[in-house]
């Protein structure tokens, strides 16, 4: 990467080392992230239901291997793992490029038991369609609740393997483990190659997966169902706003031509005045054509259609 470029985008120099790191390897792992105080809070929040879970049904999620989401309604603390400002300066490095803002994708306990195989090798970006290899859809962050070792199932990553997307599977050998503690954390691109890793070891391993996507894309968990405006509405306002209570600009998710952060309102009005929601290029051509300088393709543009096919 160019060190202008990366200077330009990353001025904060500890975060621009890491995201050099996560953009060439397709991923990167920061140690002593959080304290691990707070890793043992959410581990205790969430705990009963770690229990009482049943595993998982399928190949791929694991059938040693326990999930749930929905995890900003089950831990206060684990709003620490999803708003982390270092974590959030690199996603928005990787993401920002692509969309005007980005989103919570999921937020994911994972608890692979003692037996478990190793997961299909996969890309997270497979689930939606589009071009792969020319941007970049969603990154993950893996937050470890248990240390993470080759022997009990940490993450397994290829190395490079966001540049290959002709290939979908590389030899084990070419594989590097996700070897951390607690308090650290792994991101990983949504094009680099991974998969949960067996666990050969007597204990579980334990894990939070937090994942942001673009802001145009359909979000892994339905967040707003999740949290619904009376849930969202005791959230600090980024975090309300990176579940979907926010507007990609131009205007795309809005709720009566406002953002549906309007709901997060006490008293939400029954009439409500829509709203545009420009991006700052739209705004100044709707202000040159104001002035008569400007085609009337190019406004055509502002609702996505193809100037030429307009034409
Ligand atoms: O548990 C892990 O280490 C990775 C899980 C994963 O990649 C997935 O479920 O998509």
């Amino acid at each position: 990467m160019d060190p202008k470029f990366l200077e330009a985008m990353m001025p904060d120099v500890v975060a621009a080392s890491y995201f050099a790191r996560l953009m060439a390897d397709g991923y990167c792992i920061i140690p002593g992230a959080l304290d691990p105080r707070i890793g043992e809070q959410v581990n205790c929040e969430l705990e009963s239901r770690f229990v009482q879970t049943p595993f998982c049904k399928g190949a791929f999620y694991g059938e040693t291997t326990k999930r749930f989401g929905s995890l900003l309604n089950r831990s206060q603390a684990i709003q620490s793992f999803v708003l982390n400002p270092l974590v959030l300066k690199l996603v928005q490095g990787a993401l920002g490029p692509h969309c005007d803002r980005f989103n919570l994708n999921l937020t994911q306990a994972i608890e692979i038991h003692p037996g478990a195989p190793a997961q299909f090798a996969h890309r997270d970006q497979a689930m939606w369609g589009g071009p792969k290899g020319e941007l970049e859809y969603l990154v993950n962050v893996m937050w470890p609740l248990t240390p993470f070792t080759a022997e009990n199932g940490a993450t397994v990553l290829w190395p490079g393997s966001h540049r290959k997307q002709d290939e979908a599977f590389l030899p084990a050998e070419d594989s590097v483990v996700a070897a951390m503690e607690p308090g650290s954390v792994l991101l990983f691109l949504g094009s680099t190659l991974h998969a949960g890793g067996a666990n050969r070891s007597n204990a579980p391993r334990r894990g939070i997966l937090v994942s942001y996507c673009l802001g145009w894309l359909r979000q892994f968990e339905t967040q707003m169902l999740n949290y619904p405006p009376a849930v969202a509405r005791g959230f600090p306002r980024e975090l309300a706003e990176l579940i979907g209570y926010s507007i990609h600009r131009p205007n795309l998710g809005n709720y009566e031509g406002q953002s549906p952060a309007v709901l997060l309102e006490r008293d939400v009005p029954d009439f409500i005045q829509a709203q545009d929601a420009l991006t700052p290029e739209q705004q100044a051509m709707i202000a040159q054509l104001e002035k008569g300088g400007i085609a009337m393709d190019a406004v055509r543009n502002i609702r996505g259609h193809n100037a030429q096919a307009a034409a």
